[in-house]
Protein backbone atom coordinates (compact mmCIF):
# COMPACT_ATOMS: atom_id res chain seq x y z
CA UNK A 1 0.00 0.00 0.00
CA UNK A 2 3.11 2.01 0.46
CA UNK A 3 3.64 2.00 -2.64
CA UNK A 4 0.32 2.09 -3.71
CA UNK A 5 0.56 5.62 -1.73
CA UNK A 6 3.78 6.71 -2.88
CA UNK A 7 2.87 6.25 -6.14
CA UNK A 8 -0.38 8.22 -5.69
CA UNK A 9 1.71 10.82 -4.11
CA UNK A 10 4.44 10.70 -7.05
CA UNK A 11 0.84 11.26 -9.17
CA UNK A 12 -0.02 14.48 -7.56
CA UNK A 13 3.32 15.69 -7.59
CA UNK A 14 3.51 15.32 -10.92
CA UNK A 15 -0.07 16.75 -11.76
CA UNK A 16 0.78 19.63 -9.45
CA UNK A 17 4.06 20.09 -11.85
CA UNK A 18 2.11 19.67 -14.89
CA UNK A 19 -0.36 22.82 -13.69
CA UNK A 20 1.97 24.82 -12.67
CA UNK A 21 4.14 24.55 -16.13
CA UNK A 22 0.54 24.87 -18.04
CA UNK A 23 -0.22 28.41 -15.86
CA UNK A 24 3.33 29.70 -16.83
CA UNK A 25 2.48 28.94 -20.28
CA UNK A 26 -0.81 30.28 -20.36
CA UNK A 27 -0.10 33.22 -18.63
CA UNK A 28 3.17 33.86 -21.24
CA UNK A 29 0.39 33.74 -24.04
CA UNK A 30 -1.81 35.90 -22.76
CA UNK A 31 1.40 38.33 -22.17
CA UNK A 32 2.08 37.96 -26.25
CA UNK A 33 -2.05 38.22 -27.39
CA UNK A 34 -1.74 41.72 -24.95
CA UNK A 35 1.28 42.89 -26.74
CA UNK A 36 -0.05 41.83 -30.51
CA UNK A 37 -3.18 43.91 -29.35
CA UNK A 38 -1.75 47.21 -28.09
CA UNK A 39 1.21 46.68 -31.03
CA UNK A 40 -1.96 46.39 -33.68
CA UNK A 41 -4.13 49.54 -31.44
CA UNK A 42 -1.00 51.34 -32.27
CA UNK A 43 -0.89 51.32 -35.44
CA UNK A 44 -4.50 51.86 -36.36
CA UNK A 45 -3.99 55.20 -34.67
CA UNK A 46 -1.04 56.30 -35.86
CA UNK A 47 -1.07 59.41 -37.01
CA UNK A 48 -3.30 60.65 -40.26
CA UNK A 49 -1.95 60.69 -43.56
CA UNK A 50 -1.69 57.01 -44.05
CA UNK A 51 -5.47 57.89 -44.83
CA UNK A 52 -6.92 55.17 -47.29
CA UNK A 53 -5.08 52.16 -45.52
CA UNK A 54 -3.39 51.40 -48.16
CA UNK A 55 -0.79 53.38 -47.08
CA UNK A 56 -1.08 55.59 -50.34
CA UNK A 57 -0.04 59.03 -49.53
CA UNK A 58 -2.76 61.86 -50.06
CA UNK A 59 -1.60 64.75 -50.64
CA UNK A 60 -4.22 68.50 -51.43
CA UNK A 61 -3.44 71.27 -53.23
CA UNK A 62 -5.70 74.16 -52.30
CA UNK A 63 -4.72 77.02 -54.67
CA UNK A 64 -5.69 80.80 -54.18
CA UNK A 65 -8.88 79.60 -56.18
CA UNK A 66 -9.73 77.37 -59.03
CA UNK A 67 -10.02 78.23 -63.15
CA UNK A 68 -6.90 80.25 -62.85
CA UNK A 69 -4.32 78.54 -65.44
CA UNK A 70 -1.28 79.76 -63.82
CA UNK A 71 -1.87 76.80 -60.75
CA UNK A 72 -3.10 74.50 -63.16
CA UNK A 73 0.89 75.01 -64.37
CA UNK A 74 1.62 74.78 -60.67
CA UNK A 75 -0.54 71.73 -60.35
CA UNK A 76 1.40 70.39 -63.24
CA UNK A 77 4.45 69.95 -60.97
CA UNK A 78 2.28 67.36 -58.56
CA UNK A 79 1.35 65.44 -61.46
CA UNK A 80 4.77 65.38 -62.47
CA UNK A 81 6.53 64.29 -59.10
CA UNK A 82 3.84 61.52 -58.75
CA UNK A 83 4.04 60.19 -62.13
CA UNK A 84 8.19 59.92 -61.58
CA UNK A 85 7.33 57.98 -57.92
CA UNK A 86 4.62 56.45 -58.58
CA UNK A 87 1.19 57.26 -59.26
CA UNK A 88 -0.14 54.39 -57.25
CA UNK A 89 1.72 55.06 -54.42
CA UNK A 90 -0.36 58.99 -54.08
CA UNK A 91 -3.96 59.84 -53.59
CA UNK A 92 -3.95 63.83 -55.43
CA UNK A 93 -6.95 66.24 -54.87
CA UNK A 94 -6.25 69.95 -56.58
CA UNK A 95 -9.88 71.64 -55.30
CA UNK A 96 -10.42 75.03 -53.63
CA UNK A 97 -12.98 77.45 -54.18
CA UNK A 98 -14.46 79.40 -57.47
CA UNK A 99 -13.05 82.97 -55.63
CA UNK A 100 -10.35 83.78 -53.55
CA UNK A 101 -11.79 85.51 -50.43
CA UNK A 102 -10.47 85.66 -47.34
CA UNK A 103 -11.58 82.95 -45.71
CA UNK A 104 -13.05 81.17 -49.05
CA UNK A 105 -10.73 78.13 -48.44
CA UNK A 106 -11.63 77.07 -44.86
CA UNK A 107 -14.23 74.37 -46.06
CA UNK A 108 -11.87 73.09 -48.33
CA UNK A 109 -8.68 72.50 -45.70
CA UNK A 110 -11.38 71.20 -43.20
CA UNK A 111 -12.77 68.83 -45.66
CA UNK A 112 -8.81 67.76 -46.70
CA UNK A 113 -8.33 66.99 -42.53
CA UNK A 114 -11.98 64.88 -42.82
CA UNK A 115 -10.44 63.09 -45.41
CA UNK A 116 -7.22 62.29 -43.34
CA UNK A 117 -4.75 63.97 -45.82
CA UNK A 118 -1.47 63.30 -45.32
CA UNK A 119 -0.47 67.02 -46.34
CA UNK A 120 -2.06 70.38 -47.23
CA UNK A 121 -0.09 72.64 -49.80
CA UNK A 122 -2.39 75.37 -49.23
CA UNK A 123 -1.93 79.04 -51.08
CA UNK A 124 -3.34 80.96 -48.85
CA UNK A 125 -6.05 83.75 -49.44
CA UNK A 126 -5.09 85.89 -46.06
CA UNK A 127 -2.24 85.95 -43.97
CA UNK A 128 -4.25 85.31 -40.53
CA UNK A 129 -7.86 84.63 -41.18
CA UNK A 130 -7.01 80.93 -41.59
CA UNK A 131 -4.84 80.51 -38.64
CA UNK A 132 -7.39 78.33 -36.22
CA UNK A 133 -8.37 76.44 -39.26
CA UNK A 134 -4.51 75.71 -39.88
CA UNK A 135 -3.91 74.96 -36.28
CA UNK A 136 -7.30 72.65 -36.25
CA UNK A 137 -5.74 70.63 -39.03
CA UNK A 138 -2.06 70.27 -37.59
CA UNK A 139 -3.50 68.90 -34.32
CA UNK A 140 -5.24 66.24 -36.89
CA UNK A 141 -1.36 65.12 -37.36
CA UNK A 142 -2.26 66.98 -41.24
CA UNK A 143 1.63 68.29 -42.22
CA UNK A 144 0.03 72.10 -43.30
CA UNK A 145 2.04 73.75 -46.13
CA UNK A 146 1.81 76.79 -47.31
CA UNK A 147 2.64 77.30 -51.21
CA UNK A 148 3.74 79.91 -54.22
CA UNK A 149 3.62 82.63 -50.67
CA UNK A 150 4.00 82.25 -46.65
CA UNK A 151 1.88 83.93 -44.84
CA UNK A 152 3.98 86.49 -42.90
CA UNK A 153 2.98 87.22 -39.09
CA UNK A 154 1.63 83.67 -38.99
CA UNK A 155 4.56 81.59 -39.75
CA UNK A 156 4.08 79.56 -36.28
CA UNK A 157 0.68 78.03 -37.99
CA UNK A 158 2.32 76.33 -41.10
CA UNK A 159 5.01 73.79 -41.02
CA UNK A 160 7.35 75.08 -44.00
CA UNK A 161 6.52 77.51 -47.07
CA UNK A 162 7.24 76.78 -50.63
CA UNK A 163 8.28 79.88 -52.06
CA UNK A 164 8.64 80.30 -55.99
CA UNK A 165 11.50 83.00 -55.44
CA UNK A 166 12.36 85.28 -52.54
CA UNK A 167 9.41 87.70 -52.63
CA UNK A 168 11.98 90.75 -51.24
CA UNK A 169 13.29 90.78 -54.72
CA UNK A 170 9.78 91.19 -56.60
CA UNK A 171 9.48 95.08 -55.86
CA UNK A 172 12.81 96.13 -56.99
CA UNK A 173 12.55 93.83 -59.95
CA UNK A 174 9.00 94.84 -61.37
CA UNK A 175 9.88 99.02 -61.03
CA UNK A 176 13.12 98.16 -62.84
CA UNK A 177 11.72 96.20 -65.48
CA UNK A 178 8.84 98.87 -65.97
CA UNK A 179 11.69 101.68 -65.60
CA UNK A 180 13.26 100.52 -68.65
CA UNK A 181 9.90 100.49 -70.35
CA UNK A 182 9.31 104.20 -69.92
CA UNK A 183 12.50 105.55 -69.87
CA UNK A 184 12.17 105.72 -66.08
CA UNK A 185 9.38 108.42 -66.27
CA UNK A 186 5.55 108.97 -66.04
CA UNK A 187 2.74 108.11 -64.30
CA UNK A 188 2.40 104.57 -63.19
CA UNK A 189 -0.18 102.34 -61.93
CA UNK A 190 -0.84 99.03 -60.18
CA UNK A 191 -3.47 96.64 -61.17
CA UNK A 192 -3.12 93.46 -58.39
CA UNK A 193 -5.52 90.73 -57.32
CA UNK A 194 -7.12 90.56 -54.40
CA UNK A 195 -6.75 93.45 -51.26
CA UNK A 196 -6.27 90.67 -48.95
CA UNK A 197 -3.42 88.23 -50.68
CA UNK A 198 -0.24 87.81 -48.93
CA UNK A 199 1.53 87.76 -51.98
CA UNK A 200 0.42 91.04 -53.66
CA UNK A 201 0.72 93.42 -50.45
CA UNK A 202 4.13 92.22 -50.29
CA UNK A 203 5.23 92.77 -53.93
CA UNK A 204 2.93 96.46 -53.55
CA UNK A 205 5.24 97.15 -50.34
CA UNK A 206 7.87 96.27 -52.52
CA UNK A 207 7.13 98.08 -55.13
CA UNK A 208 6.39 101.29 -53.24
CA UNK A 209 9.90 100.59 -51.11
CA UNK A 210 11.65 100.58 -54.77
CA UNK A 211 10.72 103.97 -55.73
CA UNK A 212 12.00 105.95 -53.10
CA UNK A 213 15.32 105.05 -54.96
CA UNK A 214 16.42 108.25 -56.30
CA UNK A 215 17.17 106.51 -59.94
CA UNK A 216 13.41 106.18 -60.46
CA UNK A 217 12.28 109.98 -59.00
CA UNK A 218 10.59 110.80 -62.29
CA UNK A 219 7.95 107.55 -61.72
CA UNK A 220 5.17 108.73 -59.99
CA UNK A 221 2.46 105.76 -59.00
CA UNK A 222 -0.68 107.27 -59.12
CA UNK A 223 -2.85 104.67 -58.28
CA UNK A 224 -3.57 100.67 -56.71
CA UNK A 225 -6.43 98.75 -58.28
CA UNK A 226 -7.79 95.37 -57.41
CA UNK A 227 -8.90 92.56 -60.31
CA UNK A 228 -9.38 89.97 -57.59
CA UNK A 229 -8.16 87.88 -59.89
CA UNK A 230 -10.89 87.78 -62.10
CA UNK A 231 -10.58 88.82 -65.85
CA UNK A 232 -13.52 90.56 -65.49
CA UNK A 233 -12.76 92.52 -63.02
CA UNK A 234 -9.45 92.90 -63.29
CA UNK A 235 -10.51 94.17 -67.57
CA UNK A 236 -12.94 97.02 -65.89
CA UNK A 237 -10.40 98.05 -63.69
CA UNK A 238 -7.96 98.32 -66.68
CA UNK A 239 -10.56 100.21 -68.55
CA UNK A 240 -11.36 102.39 -65.76
CA UNK A 241 -7.23 103.26 -65.11
CA UNK A 242 -6.94 104.23 -68.80
CA UNK A 243 -10.24 106.76 -68.64
CA UNK A 244 -9.29 108.26 -65.24
CA UNK A 245 -5.45 108.86 -66.29
CA UNK A 246 -5.43 110.03 -70.08
CA UNK A 247 -1.21 110.53 -69.09
CA UNK A 248 -0.63 106.96 -68.02
CA UNK A 249 2.77 105.41 -69.41
CA UNK A 250 2.78 102.23 -67.53
CA UNK A 251 0.79 99.91 -65.50
CA UNK A 252 1.98 97.22 -63.37
CA UNK A 253 0.55 93.87 -62.90
CA UNK A 254 1.79 91.33 -60.47
CA UNK A 255 -0.75 88.57 -61.15
CA UNK A 256 -1.13 86.73 -64.35
CA UNK A 257 -4.76 86.79 -64.36
CA UNK A 258 -4.22 90.90 -64.48
CA UNK A 259 -1.79 90.94 -66.71
CA UNK A 260 -3.62 88.98 -69.40
CA UNK A 261 -7.00 91.15 -68.37
CA UNK A 262 -4.76 94.44 -68.70
CA UNK A 263 -2.72 93.65 -72.39
CA UNK A 264 -6.17 92.30 -73.65
CA UNK A 265 -7.68 96.01 -73.05
CA UNK A 266 -4.12 97.85 -74.40
CA UNK A 267 -4.01 95.31 -77.24
CA UNK A 268 -8.26 96.54 -77.95
CA UNK A 269 -7.47 99.92 -77.43
CA UNK A 270 -4.69 99.94 -79.64
CA UNK A 271 -2.52 101.93 -77.14
CA UNK A 272 0.38 99.74 -76.68
CA UNK A 273 3.04 102.42 -78.22
CA UNK A 274 1.57 104.93 -74.85
CA UNK A 275 1.23 102.57 -72.07
CA UNK A 276 2.89 100.07 -71.37
CA UNK A 277 1.65 96.79 -69.38
CA UNK A 278 4.03 94.50 -67.36
CA UNK A 279 4.05 92.85 -63.99
CA UNK A 280 4.12 88.83 -63.87
CA UNK A 281 2.90 86.96 -66.44
CA UNK A 282 2.20 83.56 -67.30
CA UNK A 283 4.20 82.71 -70.64
CA UNK A 284 1.49 80.79 -72.36
CA UNK A 285 -0.88 83.23 -71.52
CA UNK A 286 1.47 86.13 -72.65
CA UNK A 287 3.28 84.73 -75.66
CA UNK A 288 0.79 86.34 -78.11
CA UNK A 289 0.77 89.76 -76.92
CA UNK A 290 4.87 89.69 -76.86
CA UNK A 291 5.22 88.19 -80.02
CA UNK A 292 2.69 91.25 -81.74
CA UNK A 293 4.07 94.31 -79.33
CA UNK A 294 1.56 94.92 -76.93
CA UNK A 295 3.40 94.21 -74.31
CA UNK A 296 7.31 94.50 -74.03
CA UNK A 297 8.10 91.84 -71.39
CA UNK A 298 7.10 91.01 -68.13
CA UNK A 299 8.71 88.23 -64.87
CA UNK A 300 7.81 85.03 -63.53
CA UNK A 301 9.49 81.63 -61.89
CA UNK A 302 8.89 78.55 -62.56
CA UNK A 303 5.45 77.64 -61.11
CA UNK A 304 5.85 73.81 -61.95
CA UNK A 305 8.76 73.12 -59.76
CA UNK A 306 6.83 74.09 -56.66
CA UNK A 307 4.25 71.38 -57.05
CA UNK A 308 7.21 68.78 -57.81
CA UNK A 309 9.43 69.85 -54.65
CA UNK A 310 5.75 69.52 -52.89
CA UNK A 311 5.43 65.83 -53.86
CA UNK A 312 9.09 64.93 -53.03
CA UNK A 313 8.86 66.70 -49.59
CA UNK A 314 5.71 64.39 -48.61
CA UNK A 315 7.80 61.26 -50.05
CA UNK A 316 11.19 62.08 -47.96
CA UNK A 317 8.72 62.20 -44.82
CA UNK A 318 6.56 59.32 -45.26
CA UNK A 319 9.83 57.14 -46.28
CA UNK A 320 12.70 58.77 -45.13
CA UNK A 321 14.18 60.68 -42.19
CA UNK A 322 13.02 63.75 -43.19
CA UNK A 323 10.55 66.36 -40.77
CA UNK A 324 9.42 69.46 -41.87
CA UNK A 325 12.00 72.10 -40.18
CA UNK A 326 14.50 75.02 -40.78
CA UNK A 327 17.96 73.59 -42.03
CA UNK A 328 16.20 70.10 -42.60
CA UNK A 329 16.75 68.45 -46.11
CA UNK A 330 15.46 66.18 -48.48
CA UNK A 331 15.86 64.79 -51.84
CA UNK A 332 13.99 66.00 -54.18
CA UNK A 333 14.60 64.03 -57.52
CA UNK A 334 16.02 65.98 -60.55
CA UNK A 335 16.73 69.10 -58.29
CA UNK A 336 18.82 67.39 -56.12
CA UNK A 337 18.68 68.03 -52.46
CA UNK A 338 17.11 71.04 -51.01
CA UNK A 339 16.99 72.80 -47.48
CA UNK A 340 14.65 74.29 -45.62
CA UNK A 341 15.90 77.62 -44.93
CA UNK A 342 16.08 79.19 -41.28
CA UNK A 343 12.50 80.70 -41.86
CA UNK A 344 10.63 78.23 -43.04
CA UNK A 345 11.00 79.04 -46.64
CA UNK A 346 12.01 75.95 -49.33
CA UNK A 347 12.83 78.09 -51.88
CA UNK A 348 11.89 77.39 -56.01
CA UNK A 349 13.87 79.89 -57.67
CA UNK A 350 16.31 82.97 -56.36
CA UNK A 351 15.02 85.40 -58.27
CA UNK A 352 12.32 85.91 -61.04
CA UNK A 353 12.95 85.65 -64.52
CA UNK A 354 12.15 88.11 -67.45
CA UNK A 355 10.60 86.83 -70.54
CA UNK A 356 10.20 88.64 -73.70
CA UNK A 357 10.51 87.95 -77.52
CA UNK A 358 14.01 86.63 -76.92
CA UNK A 359 13.01 83.89 -75.02
CA UNK A 360 9.53 82.92 -74.72
CA UNK A 361 9.51 80.62 -77.15
CA UNK A 362 11.55 78.01 -74.19
CA UNK A 363 8.68 78.57 -71.49
CA UNK A 364 5.48 75.66 -72.36
CA UNK A 365 3.87 76.83 -69.01
C1 LIG B 1 -1.87 84.93 -60.12
C2 LIG B 1 -2.14 84.68 -58.64
C3 LIG B 1 -0.97 83.98 -57.98
C4 LIG B 1 0.34 84.69 -58.25
C5 LIG B 1 0.53 84.86 -59.76
C6 LIG B 1 1.81 85.62 -60.08
O1 LIG B 1 -1.94 83.76 -60.84
O2 LIG B 1 -2.35 85.92 -58.00
O3 LIG B 1 -1.19 83.93 -56.56
O4 LIG B 1 1.43 83.94 -57.69
O5 LIG B 1 -0.58 85.54 -60.32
Amino acid sequence: MVITGAVNVLVEIKLEFRMEEMMKRMKKLALAALCLIMAMAFLACKGSGDTTGSGKIKIYFIPNNLGNPYFDALSSGFEQAIAELGADKFEYYYVGPASAGATDQIEYIEAAVQNKAFAIFLAANSEDALNATLDDARKAGVRLYIINQDIPGSESHRDAAIMPVDFGTIGDAQIELMGGYINYEGEIAILSATTSAPDQNTWIEGMKKALANPKYAKMKLVDVVYGDDQPEKSTTEMEALLNKYPDLRGVICPTTVGIAAATKVVQTRKVADKVKVTGLGLPSEMKQYVEDGTSPGFQLWDPPKEGYLAVYMCWEEKNGSFKPAPGASFNAGKYGSITIRSNGWVMALEEPKTFDNTNLADFVY
